[in-house]
């Protein structure tokens, strides 16, 4: 084994159904809440490799719940494969006791095929790939719209709510437990003055305007995997956050971090913007996606879903930041502030873009 890993791993491994010899286990760096790793074994008829994690249980506290959602989810969409779209869906590994989680000492911990042949980025080469990813977003959606939202558990509570991330920050703000509200000022004035913002989708919600959806909920270009040789998007990957929520949440997402004209943590803030071509391919690549299953509601939304869903995750960075890095995986000091300082100046951006975000997108 290279790399550092938990003493048991290898223990670990061993109560998955895998066959072979494992050869080699080593840290995959990715996401900012799990600590994942990949495995190479030797077979019969040649290699094989897994990725496996060990679920941060600060973050879902109910393993169980959420590992029923993704085997929920990764079953209707093997009940769904679609060849003419060339996508391709995550599968788990099941445990030696069939289930879909082992229990051990340093965790708890669970194993996927590895998609082989595959590449990840974490920002665009151009905007036709901004395209296809936002369109295997949108594919996504759309195999997962004929599954009953009630069928998956909310298992972080009101996790897309804006408002609710709102209160987060006040509360992590007057508890200031890290000592850190003085260097955040601006940042939280900001926040505050545009506190409606927080309302709008949830208001629509509330009257009942807005149906609620199976979303991904976490749909950053890195979450999607190109094959190595074509190109084309093959697997939307990272299913945690699937969950009820409201359709243009996942549009947002995609915005927030494949439109960035900067990396979600850089520390130059004149950077930071909305680049307006790839918005552009974004949303039409989205709209191709989706296809005919969004309201004219949803899709009216989803440039306000951009700003909305940058502003919340900045919410969320900050208030981690004030509360000492408790959520985030942070590899320096401030990260988490820098984060949110990124997110809040891409709103920024966005305000000064609004007419060009609705002239940009396409027609229902
Ligand atoms: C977290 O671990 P990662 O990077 O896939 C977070 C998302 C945020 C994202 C911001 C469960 O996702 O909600 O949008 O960071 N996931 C969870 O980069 O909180
Ligand atoms: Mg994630």
């Amino acid at each position: 084994m290279s790399g550092d890993g938990p003493a048991d791993l290898s223990d670990v491994l061993s109560r998955f159904r895998i066959a072979g010899t494992c050869r080699d286990v080593a840290p995959h760096r990715r996401g900012h809440i799990h600590d994942t790793f990949v495995s190479t074994w030797t077979t019969g008829d040649g290699e094989a490799r897994y990725l496996h994690q060990r679920i941060n249980e600060r973050v879902f506290a109910d393993v169980p719940a959420l590992m029923r959602n993704v085997e929920r989810v990764t079953r209707h969409l093997a009940g769904d494969e679609a060849p003419e779209t060339g996508l391709r869906s995550l599968r788990l590994v099941p445990a030696s006791d069939g289930g879909a989680f082992v229990r051990a000492p340093s965790g708890a911990w669970r194993t996927y095929h590895f998609i082989d042949r595959t590449t990840s980025v974490d920002r665009p080469r151009d905007e036709a790939q901004a395209y296809e990813a936002a369109r295997a977003f949108g594919r996504f959606q759309r195999r997962l719209s004929d599954l009953d939202p009630d069928a998956l558990d909310e298992t972080i509570p009101r996790f897309f709510d804006a408002e609710h991330r709102l209160r987060q920050l006040e509360a992590a703000a007057a508890a200031d437990v890290a000592g850190r509200v003085g260097d955040a000022a601006r940042e939280l004035r900001f926040v505050r003055e545009r506190a409606d913002l927080a309302s709008i989708v949830e208001d629509h919600l509330r009257a009942g305007r807005l149906p609620r959806r199976v979303v991904h909920g976490d749909t950053k270009l890195n979450n999607v995997l190109f094959d190595a040789d074509s190109g084309r998007a093959v697997c939307v990957v990272d299913l945690d956050t699937c969950m009820p929520a409201w359709a243009p949440y996942d549009f947002g997402d995609l915005v927030r971090f494949t439109a960035a004209t900067c990396a979600e943590d850089e520390t130059d803030l004149d950077r930071a913007g909305v680049d307006l071509a790839l918005y552009r391919a974004i949303a039409e690549g989205y709209v191709e996606g989706t296809g005919a299953f969004l309201t004219p509601l949803e899709h009216e939304l989803l440039p306000v879903a951009a700003r909305l869903v940058t502003f919340t995750i900045g919410v969320r960075f900050l208030a981690d930041h004030l509360a000492g890095d408790a959520y985030f995986k942070v590899e320096r000091p401030g990260q988490n502030l820098d984060r949110a300082r990124v997110q809040l100046r891409m709103v920024l951006r966005m305000e000064e873009e609004t007419d060009a975000m609705e002239r940009l997108l396409p027609r229902a």
